[in-house]
């Protein structure tokens, strides 16, 4: 085991330009702020940063406010939807309305267990887990089932109507290698406005997230390590990473709708259009070639 303090602390402040590789949509400008360290007051900084740039923290109402942030934490969930028992992947838009719905390519997501009720952080997967990954917020953590892949998709909170939010991070431990776990995040058409990598941390803690985009996130895509939670996945070995996430934080969720300025604006469009096109019938000459 390394004892990490400081190994990064890091705002980046970025513009990207439309045209590189990574970033392939037309030019946003993102605000990153990535920090790590082997506990979880090193992270509070960076964590309060994007708090900061989401907003005022909103009840986990159904509903979406005008502003603000949600966040998910996973301490609140009941046994029963707990460790060795799987997540209902709608649980935190349902049970606990707060406009997130988890998708997987493995076969389930589960949040951790709580001491005395379950093995805890994952040792029921695997009994050297807990003491590898720790907790930001006590006692509960997140990991998909089967896959080291979780996708989030946005809903109005209590609703099936999709929506978007402004920015998104999440809370990672044990994240060993270099540019490996990471957030992608999507547009509402499914086109990629990023990829992101969190910072290392071994038997640590480490943060990222993601807030600045000039259009709205219908989802994010989380990769965590390289390899899904296992009984054989050996701790330590250099090429194996297994990493789990603790808190989400994540820009209200509203709904996907035109602004009503946008509709005004094509049909005004479209009445000038049709207005330019009477007013060249009536002017055509009977020799005119029809456009
Ligand atoms: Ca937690
Ligand atoms: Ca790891």
């Amino acid at each position: 085991m390394v004892a990490i303090s400081w190994l990064r602390v890091a705002r980046i402040v970025m513009v990207v330009v439309g045209g590189m590789s990574a970033f392939p949509l037309s030019s946003f400008a993102v605000t990153i702020e990535q920090r790590t360290s082997a506990n979880a007051a090193a992270i509070q900084a960076a964590v309060d940063a994007v708090r900061t740039d989401l907003g005022t923290l909103n009840a986990n109402v159904a509903g979406s406010f005008p502003a603000g942030r949600r966040e998910i934490n996973w301490d609140g969930v009941p046994d029963a939807s707990a460790a060795p028992n799987n997540l209902p992947a709608n649980f935190f838009n349902v049970n606990s309305p707060r406009g997130a719905v988890f998708s997987t390519p493995g076969t389930a997501v589960q949040v951790s267990g709580n001491a005395g009720v379950a093995p805890v952080r994952f040792d029921n997967i695997n009994a050297t887990y807990s003491s590898i990954f720790q907790t930001f917020s006590a006692q509960r953590l997140f990991s998909a089932v089967g896959g080291n892949i979780v996708d989030v998709n946005f809903f109005v909170p209590g609703s099936t109507n999709p929506a978007t939010v402004s920015g998104f991070g999440s809370v990672f431990t044990d994240v060993d290698l270099a540019n490996t776990t990471s957030i992608q995040y999507f547009n509402t058409n499914g086109v990629s406005l990023g990829t992101f990598f969190a910072p290392t941390a071994n038997n640590g803690l480490s943060f990222l997230g993601v807030t600045g985009f000039s259009e709205g996130i219908g989802r994010v895509r989380i990769t965590n390590g390289n390899i899904a939670l296992g009984p054989s996945e050996v701790v330590g070995a250099a090429a194996v990473d297994v990493v789990v996430m603790d808190d989400f934080l994540y820009g209200e969720p509203r709904a996907v709708v035109p602004e009503p300025s946008a509709i005004l604006l094509f049909a005004t469009g479209m009445g000038g259009l049709a207005w330019v096109r009477r007013i060249r019938g009536s002017r055509r000459h009977p020799d005119e070639e029809t456009l």
